[in-house]
C-alpha cells in the first residue's frame, strides 16, 4: 500500500466519527500524492506524514456559565495547537451547536496549508466551543467569554497562539474574551486578532477575508481572459466573510445577487443592499426575513437554494459542505466559470470533482479565504511594534498577498503538471514551507 494510502486508512481508524477531519486530511494527502512519492522513503522513515496528521497538542475544557435566570449551563470548550512548525499557533475560535472534536480538527489541519501559503510566519491551530451565541443577551454572552477564556487563557499567549474570530465569534466576543484574559494574565498584548480598533486592533482586518477572496478571484480571472465588471456573483452566508466579499464585488463593478442564513436566503437581481445587510446583522442581529423591508422588490425564499441561480461566479462563504454535487450540476447547467470558497471546506469532495471536470475554476478556501488569517497577522505585527496602519496600507498589502498568492498556487500546479489544479497547487505549496522547516527541526 501506499504511503499516503496508509495514512488516510490509519487517520480513518485512529479519529472514528469525525468525517470532517477524514475528508480535509483526503484531500490535503491525495493532492500532495505526486511530492510524497518523490520522497518516500525519507518521509516514510521520518513519519513525516503521521506528524503531519496528528496534532501536537489537543485541549478539551468545561465551560460553565450563568443564564439570565440563575440557570447553570455547561459548553464544552477546544483549542486544537496543530502544527507549529513555521510560527505561533493561529486560527479562530468557532462558536457554534455543531461544534466538536472532528470539526476543530478539520479548521485546525487546514489552517496549517493556509497560513503557510500567506507567506508570513503562523503556524495552525483552531478552537471553539458547541456554545450558541445566537438569541443570547449581551451579558450570556459575556458569562461564557469569560469563562472559556478563563481556561483557554493558561495555554495562549502573543507568541505561542493567537486565536481571532469564525463563525458565532465576532467583535463583540473578542472584546469580552480579550478583556477577561487581559484580567487574568496582567498583559496588554497581541493575544487574540480582530480586535476593536480602539484597543490594539488593526484597521481593514473587518473586512479583510471577504475583499481577500475578491482580490484573488479577480486575478484568477483576469488571468483567464475575464474581467469583473458587469459579471454576476453569488453569494452564500451573510455573516462576516459573506457581507465583505458582496461589499468588494460591489466595489468591483459585478454584482452580487444573493446572500443566505440558515433559514433561508435572499434573491435581489438589482444587487445586494449591502448597508441594509450589514444593518440586519451587525447591528441589529436579525434574520434575512428582515430583508425585504429594506428591498421590497427583492425575494426571500426558506430553506437552501442559491446554487440553483444561474451565476458567473460562485462564492459559498458560510459553512463546511454546503454545497453538493446536485448544485455544482445545477451551477455548470447554468454556466459558472469560477468557484472560490470563502467558508472552510464548503464545497463537498464529490462536488469540487464535478466541477473541475467540467472546467470550472475551482479555488480551495484555504487559498481564496487566507486575507483574513493574513491580516490577523499583518494585526500581530502592528500589536508587537506599537503600530497603527492606515486602512490603505493594509488592505494594498492585503491584495499583494492575494494576487501572489494565486501565482504561487497556479505556479505549484504547474510544476507538477497539474496546471489549473489550483487544490493541488495550493496543497502543494502550502505543504513544501511546513515541510521544510520541520525538517530543519528535527524529530520534534
Ligand atoms: P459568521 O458567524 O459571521 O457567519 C456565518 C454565516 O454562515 C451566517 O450567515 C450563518 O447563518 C451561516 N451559517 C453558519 N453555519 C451554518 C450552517 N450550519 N448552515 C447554514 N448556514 C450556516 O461567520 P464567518 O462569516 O466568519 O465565517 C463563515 C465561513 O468562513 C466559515 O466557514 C469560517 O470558518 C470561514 N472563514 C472565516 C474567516 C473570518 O475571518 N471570519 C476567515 C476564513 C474563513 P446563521 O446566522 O443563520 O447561523
Ligand atoms: O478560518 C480562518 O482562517 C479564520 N477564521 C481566521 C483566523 C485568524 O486567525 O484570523
Amino acid at each position: 500500500m501506499s504511503y499516503v494510502d496508509k495514512v488516510i486508512e490509519d487517520v480513518v481508524k485512529q479519529n472514528p466519527n469525525e468525517p470532517e477531519f477524514h475528508q480535509a486530511v483526503r484531500e490535503v494527502l491525495e493532492s500532495i500524492r505526486v511530492v510524497v512519492d518523490q520522497n518516500e522513503a525519507q518521509f516514510r522513515r521520518d513519519a513525516l506524514l503521521e506528524r503531519l496528521v496528528n496534532p501536537e497538542r489537543q485541549i478539551k475544557f468545561r465551560v460553565p456559565w450563568i443564564d439570565d435566570n440563575g440557570q447553570v449551563h455547561v459548553n464544552t470548550g477546544y483549542r486544537v495547537q496543530f502544527n507549529s512548525a513555521i510560527g505561533p499557533y493561529k486560527g479562530g475560535l468557532r462558536l457554534h451547536p455543531s461544534v466538536n472534536i472532528g470539526i476543530i480538527k478539520f479548521l485546525g489541519f487546514e489552517q496549517i496549508f493556509k497560513n503557510s501559503l500567506t507567506g508570513l510566519p503562523i503556524g495552525g491551530g483552531k478552537g471553539g466551543s458547541d456554545f450558541d451565541p445566537k438569541g443570547k443577551s449581551d451579558r450570556e454572552v459575556m458569562a461564557f467569554c469569560q469563562s472559556f477564556m478563563s481556561e483557554l487563557c493558561k495555554y495562549i499567549g502573543a507568541n505561542i497562539d493567537v486565536p481571532a474570530g469564525d463563525i458565532g465569534t465576532g467583535a463583540r466576543e473578542i472584546g469580552y474574551m480579550y478583556g477577561q484574559y487581559k484580567k487574568l494574565s496582567g498583559l496588554f498584548e497581541g493575544v487574540l486578532t480582530g480586535k476593536g480598533l480602539s484597543y490594539g486592533g488593526s484597521l481593514a482586518r473587518t473586512e479583510a477575508t471577504g475583499y481577500g477572496l475578491l482580490y484573488l478571484a479577480e486575478e484568477m480571472m483576469k488571468c483567464h481572459g475575464y474581467e469583473m465588471k458587469g459579471k454576476t456573483v453569488t453569494v452564500s452566508g451573510s455573516g462576516n466573510v459573506a457581507i465583505y466579499a458582496i461589499e468588494k464585488t460591489e466595489q468591483m463593478g459585478a454584482i452580487a445577487v444573493t446572500c443566505s442564513d440558515s433559514d433561508g436566503w435572499v434573491y435581489d437581481p438589482d444587487g445586494i443592499d449591502v448597508e441594509a445587510l450589514k444593518a440586519i446583522k451587525e447591528q441589529r442581529r436579525e434574520r434575512l426575513t428582515e430583508y425585504k423591508k429594506y428591498r421590497p422588490k427583492s425575494e426571500y425564499f426558506a430553506g437552501k437554494g442559491v446554487w440553483s441561480v444561474r451565476t458567473d461566479i460562485a462564492l459559498p462563504c458560510a459553512t463546511q459542505n454546503e454545497l453538493d454535487l446536485e448544485d455544482a450540476k445545477a451551477l455548470v447547467e447554468g454556466g459558472v466559470i469560477a468557484v472560490c470558497e470563502g467558508a472552510n471546506m464548503p464545497v463537498t469532495a464529490e462536488a469540487i470533482r464535478f466541477l473541475q471536470k467540467s472546467g470550472v475554476y475551482f479555488v480551495p478556501g484555504k487559498a481564496a479565504n487566507a486575507g483574513g488569517v493574513a491580516t490577523s497577522a499583518l494585526e500581530m505585527s502592528q500589536d508587537s511594534g506599537r503600530l497603527a496602519w492606515s486602512f490603505d496600507k493594509v488592505d494594498t498589502k492585503l491584495k499583494e498577498i492575494m494576487v501572489k498568492l494565486y501565482h504561487n498556487i497556479d505556479d505549484a500546479a504547474v510544476r507538477y503538471g497539474f496546471d489549473g489544479n489550483y487544490v493541488v497547487g495550493a496543497n502543494i505549496a502550502g505543504f513544501e514551507k511546513v515541510v521544510d522547516a520541520m525538517n530543519a527541526q528535527g524529530i520534534v
